[in-house]
């Protein structure tokens, strides 16, 4: 398909499914959740609108639903503190959300040109998309790989009136590795990733701990050293031999001043210092929620 062979020129790749699908990816979710293999607060509060699909009022009847992938790097930040430079990361799919979107939905309309169909941002849990559609696989790690950049690419799906003549459904598939590869599994420091069953435990990750707000602390049972990242985790990305070429990845954005660190490590946030703030960290993809907490413990980790 033209628009499919277009977003692969530009760096990106893309699927297509009819839209009729929407309510399957919905229904699978909600049987792994009425087994009790989701957490309720992780289904109910943390992404249900994700988990319950419903097509778009503005598109009632659209007909298909397009994924696409865009290659993303980690994000490298510096801090300045006490007379010394760290420098941490934040993962791949943080940052640009709304770029990537305008970004596809640009190629996209290039690429059904003479045509031209409507596109509207669908909430949809997009790796389970992605699988079965055949535009990524699974890792054991329950992340979704791509060829070339591996597990580091954002996904991103849109509803369509464009009536595809292929409908690319199928099973769902796990790379070829994880049967006897356990690398990701040694590698999680919360036990999320498990031998026996190939759904992660979620609610054990840490990066979903690390994203509540700063008023969560840790949970006792998570050891100081495992820290890793500003926000998210990636430990089981880096040891993933289908990540192997861009573990090191990075792109170098934002420096914070001695000052901006230290009101970071205050956590007192008001009035037009707290908005600017917010605007510093909206490039690099994180909110001051989650401050001071978790640079809290990547500093207290490097005074070890
Ligand atoms: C909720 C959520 C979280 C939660 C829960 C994650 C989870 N695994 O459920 C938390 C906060 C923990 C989280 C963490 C992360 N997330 Co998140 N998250 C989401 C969100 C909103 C929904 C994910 C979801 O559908 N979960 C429900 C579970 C049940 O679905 P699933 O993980 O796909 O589970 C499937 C597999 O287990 C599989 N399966 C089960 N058994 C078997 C057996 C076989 C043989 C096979 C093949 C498959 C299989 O089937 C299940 C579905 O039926 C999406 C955004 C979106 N729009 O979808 C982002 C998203 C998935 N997250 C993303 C990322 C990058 C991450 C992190 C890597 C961030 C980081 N570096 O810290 C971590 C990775 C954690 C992990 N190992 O999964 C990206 C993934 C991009 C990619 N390359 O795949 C997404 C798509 C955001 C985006 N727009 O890019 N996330
Ligand atoms: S580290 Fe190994 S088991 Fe884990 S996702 Fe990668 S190939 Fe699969
Ligand atoms: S992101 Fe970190 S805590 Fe979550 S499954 Fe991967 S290694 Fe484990």
């Amino acid at each position: 398909m033209r628009f499919i062979q277009h977003l692969e020129k530009n760096g990106c790749y893309a699927s297509v499914v009819s839209a009729e699908h929407a309510v399957e990816l919905g229904e699978e979710i909600r049987s792994l959740h009425d087994e009790g293999r989701i957490d309720d607060a992780l289904y109910n509060d943390y992404a249900k609108p994700y988990f319950t699909p419903q097509l778009p009022r503005s598109m009632p009847k659209a007909k298909s639903i397009i994924v696409a992938s865009v290659p993303q790097p980690m994000i490298r930040t510096t801090f300045l503190w006490n007379g010394r430079e760290y420098q941490f990361v934040i993962p791949p799919t943080y940052y640009d959300g709304n770029k990537v979107d305008q970004r596809i939905k640009r190629l996209l309309s290039e690429g059904f040109k003479p045509r031209s169909y409507r596109l509207v941002r669908a909430t949809l849990p997009v790796k389970l998309l992605a699988v079965r559609s055949g535009l990524a696989l699974y890792g054991r790690n329950n992340i979704t790989y791509v060829p070339k950049h591996g597990s580091f690419h954002r996904l991103t799906a849109f509803y369509s009136d464009y009536d595809s003549p292929i409908d690319n459904w199928r099973e769902k598939k796990a790379l070829p590795l994880c049967d006897k590869c356990k690398a990701c599994l040694k590698a999680c420091p919360t036990g999320a990733i498990m031998k026996d069953r190939f759904q992660i435990r979620a609610d054990r990750c840490l990066t979903y701990l690390n994203e509540k707000t700063s008023g969560h602390e840790f949970p006792k049972w998570i050891d100081a050293s495992v820290h890793n990242s500003l926000v998210g985790c990636l430990r089981c990305q880096r040891v993933c031999p289908y990540d192997k070429d861009v573990a090191d990845w990075y792109e170098d954005r934002g420096v914070f001043t001695e000052k901006e660190t230290e009101y970071l490590l205050n956590g007192k946030f008001r009035g037009v210092k707290a908005a600017n703030m917010e605007m510093k960290l909206k490039r690099i993809g994180i909110d001051l929620t989650i401050f001071p907490r978790n640079l809290e413990a990547l500093l207290a980790q490097k005074r070890r």
